[in-house]
């Protein structure tokens, strides 16, 4: 009856459900919940775990007897209530001393400062279990380009993260990193805006295999991108560490919708995805209720986040069970074991396939059945097949 238990591996974050509905032009329209409250009502709804920035849990002016005390009390809840917490972040990009970056502010005080925060968050994130570490760079980027920062802020950012790596080795935490790429806002333009930026960019970090990507739906959604097919190429990588699940209306500012509230083909196409690759890490929403919500609501979105992936995925099974739906997927996908294996280089394969005859017509007239297929897929998804 898609009910989600912790072995569907769903998670959410503190700042997700905890959103109070503030934005650029209006005041929260909920009160705060506490973390540990959080953790109880999610737990009911049969999520896995919860994810934290330093700051939901700490007040990033909090005392160390404060700390140890808030932190205490959450480990509590999540001993209680049997959550975990699989993945951990640090807020660099609340606080008015990152108003122009973190690790890529051309002031060097702020980036070291971002390393010292960044390190005391990672302690947080060990103590509290984590094993995946994400960075989104929300403020590392530009409004004024004539700043001169392009030719070292992205120099600048490979150090901090060659450092980080280095420092989670040494303390022995053995973490995981996913870099989480978005185009733009808060800053005009941000640095690695899309996933295969970031892609790109791991290449050149002294510890490449330590790093891979946190894609979030609507952040490639907001380039005007296609989310299934940047999921894809990071699976094709290897680098699928963590995934950011939500919705958003293509070319907008970053919506952080209900999962598969705004474009369900979009969310099949990426739950089938994920699971016909295997992954298993977890699946994690990043988003939060409309800002017209009262508590109620907040709780409705999270259930119906996870309702529509189990839909999805039973969609997906489905899908490959449809005997007419693989009779079209047989006819679209026409293998030759013969060229397949001419296509593999040999001085006498390339010769062969130099003379070799092709019907150039035949192949340019061969209808490919994808209208009937789409249609099917349409139909099932409509819930009619
Ligand atoms: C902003 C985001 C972030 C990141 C988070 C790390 C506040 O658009 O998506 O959420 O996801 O910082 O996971
Ligand atoms: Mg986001
Ligand atoms: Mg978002
Ligand atoms: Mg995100």
């Amino acid at each position: 009856d898609f009910t989600p238990t912790p072995a569907d591996r769903f998670t959410f974050g503190l700042w997700t459900v905890g959103n109070t509905g503030r934005d650029p032009f209006g005041e929260p329209t909920r009160p705060p919940l506490r973390a540990p409250y959080i953790v109880e009502k999610l737990a009911g709804l049969g999520a896995y775990g919860v994810n934290l920035h330093d700051n939901d849990l700490v007040p990033i002016d909090a005392s160390a007897a404060e700390r140890d005390r808030i932190v205490a009390e959450f480990r509590q809840a999540l001993s209680d209530h049997g959550l975990v917490v699989p993945m951990a972040t640090t807020n660099l990009f609340s606080d008015p001393a990152f108003k122009d970056g973190a690790f890529t502010s051309a002031d060097a005080q702020v980036r070291a400062y971002a390393l010292q925060k960044t390190m005391r968050s990672m302690d947080l994130g060990a103590e509290l279990g984590a094993h995946t570490y994400v960075f989104w760079g929300g403020r590392e980027g530009t409004e004024v380009d004539a700043g001169g920062k392009l030719l070292s802020a992205l120099g600048w950012f490979r150090d901090s993260l060659n450092f980080l790596a280095e420092y989670s080795e040494a303390q022995g935490y053995g973490y995981r990193f996913a870099l989480e790429p978005k185009p733009n806002e808060p800053r005009a333009d941000i640095f690695l805006p899309t996933v295969g930026s970031a892609l790109g960019f791991i290449g050149t970090l002294d510890r490449p295999d330590l790093f891979g990507v946190n894609p979030e739906f609507a952040h490639e959604t907001m380039a005007g991108l296609n989310f299934a097919h940047a999921v894809a190429q990071a699976l094709d990588a290897g680098k699928l560490f963590h995934i950011d699940l939500n919705d958003q209306k293509m070319s907008r500012f970053d919506q952080d919708l209900r999962f598969g509230s705004e474009n369900l083909k979009g969310a099949f196409t990426l739950v089938k995805l994920l699971e016909d690759s295997g992954y298993d890490g977890p699946l994690h929403f990043d988003a939060h209720a409309l800002r017209t919500e009262d508590e109620a609501g907040v709780w409705a979105f999270a259930r119906g986040c996870m309702r529509t992936y189990l839909i999805l995925k039973d969609k997906a099974r489905q899908f490959d069970a449809d005997p007419e739906i693989q009779a079209a997927l047989a006819e679209y996908h026409r293998a030759d074991e013969e060229l397949a294996a001419l296509s593999r280089f040999t001085p006498e394969n390339a010769a062969s396939l130099k003379e070799r005859t092709f019907d150039r017509a035949a192949l340019g007239r061969r209808g490919l059945g994808l209208e009937h297929l789409d249609q099917l897929t349409n139909d099932l998804l409509f819930g009619i097949r």
